[in-house]
């Protein structure tokens, strides 16, 4: 009986380690895709002030080319807390830097 039970403990060991091992790969490939290593990158860039839109806490701006992040010179909006668009207007020159946690493009800091 004692034996039984050991021999059917290793065999559901071995089983779980098979798929365990099975499944590595396929996370590890995952961790390296290089999404989420990117999106916690900071990178730097120049532009201009197109507008601001308080109530959504965003800044639209037409920035240069971003090599960091392999962006060609656009408009776009960025998030942006009340605090850092304080004193900001529209047609202000920029130097700011900003991260995209979850895909979004986020200002980390702005300054005329
Ligand atoms: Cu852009």
């Amino acid at each position: 009986m004692k034996l039984t039970h050991s021999a059917l403990a290793v065999t559901v060991f071995a089983l779980s380690f098979s798929v365990w091992a099975d499944d590595m790969p396929g996370m590890k490939m995952d961790g390296t895709g290089g999404s989420s290593a990117s999106s916690a990158q900071v990178a730097s860039a120049e532009g201009t002030i197109k507008a601001i839109n308080h109530e959504k806490h965003s800044v639209t701006i037409a920035h240069g080319a971003v090599p960091a992040v392999q962006w060609p010179p656009m408009t776009m909006a960025f998030s942006v807390t009340e605090n850092q668009i304080n004193g900001l207007q529209v047609g202000d020159k920029v130097s700011f830097s900003f991260s995209q946690p979850a895909g979004k493009a986020t200002i980390v800091s702005i300054k005329k």
